[in-house]
């Protein structure tokens, strides 16, 4: 305990770094990071990409919250990406990005985040860097065990962190105990395209399920999720979600449930959740909502679902390389639990049951530990891995990392951050083969770190090098919302997929403008659609009369640009969305409502040639009576 005390009162904020540091996170001007990292953003919403070991920052890629700088969830292709059961949805909470595996190894192809307050999966794709795929989870309230993927990418899982009736119904609060359930939600993920379906759910007591991690090797087809309020309180938790000693993770047999699936032993219960797919053909979302979904009852399914008790409170389930070791978190306990599947199996077979709880046996602790940390720090919270037989857990309370060594459980070295660090980070750390040169540390506190900025301050991340028997802290940068967790990969996994441009051939939006010469204007009704094109450097057409106050006029833009980085932007006056940000090869569509007559303009902003300045047109708004005929027009056209 005083170790972990002396830790937090730590406050000086110049730890001697070695004079040799800088050169270690130096990348030269035009060269690439060594590491990709996506940093989830918290309550921006979105998740931004780094470089590693640099910190640069590469990109923001918007995911739950509307973005103006890209026109996201403001143009009309993208909106529907943000349609929920609850209609659309500008904003959400993201934790957990996680990259997609195969044989248990990231393989580039996506990273998964999830929504925590309107519960929903993102699947964002490494090609474009470009959310292609929600899904809400139904009958859950507070997605944060999600979205950590099987060795395969099977699945994605989503555990509700709130309790909730099930399914949705108006009750009395107080009568929580015994009648709100958690969902606990595996999300197939079809294997070539990624697409996401609910495959079931397993129907949970009124627990909280706070994280998860699946198996690997000799764990596959297993996944862990902690929990915390075992108590079932529905009122000050902070009190009453500590009472017990233990709490559980919860171990699922996903193997066992398809099973059961299989065999029919699913109820099927009516839900309604959207799931939302952006076309890379035709560069448009849409949005279904779906009606059902199939649930499986533990109490019902002998094998699904066993409790390993844990003390207390866990928040991280992290599982080791080999899949043997599952290291529970308890935020409130002195010492780090780190159980035995092999030991799992065991106590499984011989029955050492001690009790049930909802039907739901649970093991005996002392069959299944394999080892304590010991008093290793204050406020455990998660737990990463470099592959090389050595475990890095954070400790919010004394703010630090402490390095021990899975199998003997030693503590080796530690190290403080600045300040109260939640997630850590080594790329891959959480797969089969971590590749453990790096550690990033993700803080919630920087007070005294930066420069001041009024009462708010950002978030950190803080690189250390891991490669020695010594951490060491190289480069702390400031992030953008609040990084809960990151993933890292090789930057070689990524980059040779990276797409440059959308061949405009293959352009299958239904407003597509595919060559100048088909540029128009055309009115039905009071609807107007202006098929506009930009290249450099000129909109087509640049003069556009009969649009009148009250229509509604959708401006299709599309970009003829067939070469990499080449976007255009586009704007109008008094255009109550945000700017379109339209890739080459791409179409996007700007709505907008005149709302006064006059003569606009509009223009490209982003500054893409040296003639961008020259980049602009107007539209010409007459009175809602008026008879000014459509025309459109570029030069002397
Ligand atoms: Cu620990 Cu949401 Cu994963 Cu934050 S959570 S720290
Ligand atoms: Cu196109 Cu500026």
């Amino acid at each position: 305990m005083f170790t972990g005390c002396k830790q937090s009162s730590q406050t000086s904020n110049n730890s001697a770094l070695s004079s040799d540091v800088a050169s270690k996170v130096y990348v030269a001007p035009g060269e690439y990071d060594e590491f990709y990292a996506f940093v989830s953003g918290g309550f921006s919403g979105q998740l931004s990409v780094y470089g590693l070991p640099s910190g640069r920052l590469l990109k923001v890629i918007p995911v739950f919250s509307q973005d103006a700088e890209k026109g996201y969830g403001y143009n009309e292709e993208t909106i529907p990406m943000l349609n929920t059961s609850f209609g659309f949805i500008p904003w959400d909470d993201a934790h957990h990005p996680e990259l997609s595996q195969t044989d248990g190894e990231t393989d580039g192809r996506w990273v998964f985040i999830n929504g925590n307050n309107t519960p929903r999966i993102a699947r964002i794709d490494l090609s474009t860097f470009e959310t292609a795929e929600i899904i809400e989870i139904p009958n859950s309230g507070g997605n944060h065990s999600s979205p950590f993927t099987t060795e395969n990418t099977e699945y994605v899982v989503a555990g509700t962190r709130f309790a909730v009736p099930y399914p949705q119904k108006d009750m009395s609060i107080k009568e929580y105990k015994g009648n709100f359930k958690g969902a606990l939600t595996f999300i197939d993920v079809e294997k070539e395209s990624g697409h996401m379906e609910v495959a079931f759910q397993v129907l949970m007591p009124g627990f909280n399920y706070d994280l998860a991690h699946s198996g690997k090797g000799k764990s596959h087809g297993w996944t862990f999720f902690t929990t915390y309020n075992t108590e079932e309180s529905n009122t000050l938790l902070e009190v009453g979600a500590s009472q017990n000693d233990k709490d559980y993770i919860a171990a699922i047999n996903w193997k066992k449930a398809e099973e059961y699936i299989a065999e029919g032993k699913f109820k099927t219960i009516p839900a309604n959740y959207a799931h939302n797919i952006y076309d890379e053909k035709t560069h448009v979302a849409t949005s279904e909502m779906k009606k059902e979904v199939r649930v499986l009852d533990p109490a019902e399914c002998p094998g699904l679902v066993y409790f390993l008790p844990t003390p207390k409170s866990p928040h991280g389930v992290d599982v080791d390389p080999t899949g043997e070791y599952i290291v529970g978190n308890g935020k409130l306990s002195a010492d780090l639990t780190v159980h035995s599947f092999t030991k799992v199996l065991q106590a499984i077979e011989n029955k050492s049951f001690d009790g049930e709880a909802y039907g739901i046996p649970i093991l005996k602790m002392d069959e299944i530990v394999a080892g304590i940390v010991e008093q290793p720090g204050l406020g455990p919270l998660h737990t990463e891995f470099d592959g090389k037989g050595n475990a890095y857990t954070t400790f919010f309370i004394s703010s630090e990392v402490v390095k021990w060594k899975v199998g003997t459980w030693e503590v080796i070295d530690r190290i403080p951050s600045y300040y109260s660090v939640g997630h850590l980070m080594i790329p891959g750390g959480d797969s089969k083969k971590p590749e453990g040169k790096y550690l990033v540390a993700l803080n919630k506190i920087t007070k005294d770190r930066y420069l001041p900025t009024g009462p708010e301050l950002n978030h950190s991340a803080q690189l250390y090098d891991i490669s020695g028997d010594k951490m060491e802290l190289l480069l702390d940068f400031p992030t953008i919302g609040e990084p809960h967790y990151a993933q890292g990969i090789s930057a070689g996994k990524v980059m040779s997929k990276s797409k440059k441009f959308y061949p405009i051939d293959e352009n299958e939006h239904p407003h597509a403008t595919k060559s100048e010469s088909d540029v128009k204007v055309v009115r039905e009704g009071n609807i107007v659609r202006i098929y506009m094109t930009a290249i450099r450097s000129h909109l087509n057409p640049d003069n556009i009369e009969g649009v009148k106050v009250g229509d509604k006029v959708y401006f299709h833009l599309t970009n003829l640009e067939q070469d990499w980085d080449v976007p255009h932007g586009f704007s109008v006056m008094g255009a109550q969305n945000a700017e379109l940000l339209v890739m080459p090869g791409q179409t996007e569509t700007l709505y907008w409502e005149p709302k006064q007559e006059g003569v606009y303009p509009f223009y490209c902003t982003d500054f893409c040639s040296a003639l961008h300045q020259e980049m602009q047109g107007y539209v010409r708004v007459s009175p809602a009576n008026s008879d000014v005929p459509v025309k459109w027009a570029m030069g002397d056209d």
